[in-house]
């Protein structure tokens, strides 16, 4: 059966009814991002003659996405945090505005109030037994190449199994999360354990949304960082290991060039003992 009843002057009244049109109380802006929203999807209901079981199969997708995090999930997968990052992109190039390190997506996983420290940090709890040793070190500098001294530089990354502290229960608070300030040359430096990529978890609503686009939930191993300094721009972004099967088939799609970095396997003894004296590890 098809019906096309959408361009009828009921449908496009009811449509205003629906999104507050003739109410006075609401947010405008509100309003009119909701009449939009309803507009495209009658349309699409109208023009792909979705039945009623196949909305109210919807529902119930959208349901299991309202569960813990899952929709902070699927908006990545979607592409959503990426276009954003795209329009913001676009937003500083139509500014003048250039240079520096890229940004790339948040993603869901951050958690504020990671302990603080200065220079140096110890991420991990010492408690991943399969997890390689991973030194992080780094220089904040402004746009012009100058370091930033007491920048804020919080970093936070998955365990050798790819989960998140406060996301998988069997990790210790903040494991794997810290703020470290940057010493008087802008640099900081963390000891952490190398991490691995991320997968949506098995038969989870996203896993299922994901799947029915005949798509992966997977992502590379990655770091994410937020640097923050007085007086300049938040830069939120990610680094990757390169050498990762997922390194350009993100899920997420946060991957960019200039993001992913070779990491160096220290071998010889002496300067991993070097390394492992330099910091304090409490
Ligand atoms: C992650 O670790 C992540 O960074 C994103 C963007 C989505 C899911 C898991
Ligand atoms: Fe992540």
């Amino acid at each position: 059966m098809s019906v096309k009843i959408f361009d009828t002057p009921e449908v496009q009244d009811f449509l205003k009814t629906v999104s507050g049109f003739d109410q006075s109380g609401g947010n405008e802006r509100a309003k009119q991002i909701m009449h939009r929203l309803l507009s495209d999807l009658y349309r699409l209901v109208d023009d792909y003659d979705v039945t009623p079981e196949e909305f109210w199969s919807s529902v119930s997708v959208l349901n299991a996405l309202g569960e813990g995090t899952q929709f902070g999930l699927l908006a990545p997968g979607l592409g959503f945090d990426h276009y954003l990052d795209m329009r913001m992109d676009a937003e500083d190039k139509q500014r003048g505005l250039s240079g520096g390190t890229p940004r790339t997506i948040e993603g869901p996983l951050y958690v504020a109030g990671a302990p603080e420290a200065e220079g140096f940090a110890r991420m991990d709890d010492g408690t991943d037994s399969g997890a390689e040793v991973m030194w992080l070190t780094g220089q904040v500098r402004d746009v012009d190449g100058q370091p930033v001294t007491g920048a804020k530089v919080e970093i936070w990354h998955a365990d050798s199994k790819g989960g998140y502290s406060f996301f998988d229960p069997s990790q210790s608070e903040y494991n794997l999360r810290r703020t470290i300030i940057t010493d008087s040359q802008g640099r900081y430096t963390a000891r952490s354990i190398i991490p691995s990529g991320y997968g949506v978890p098995e038969g989870c609503a996203t896993d299922q949304v994901l799947k029915l686009l005949g798509r992966h939930g997977q992502r590379p191993a990655h770091i994410h960082y937020f640097i923050s300094a007085p007086g300049h721009k938040h830069l939120t972004t990610q680094i990757n290991l390169a050498g990762d099967p997922y390194t350009f088939d993100d899920f997420a799609f946060a991957t960019r060039e200039e993001l992913v970095i070779e990491g160096r396997r220290i071998e010889d003894p002496a300067e991993a003992d070097k390394r492992g004296l330099e910091g304090p590890f409490t």
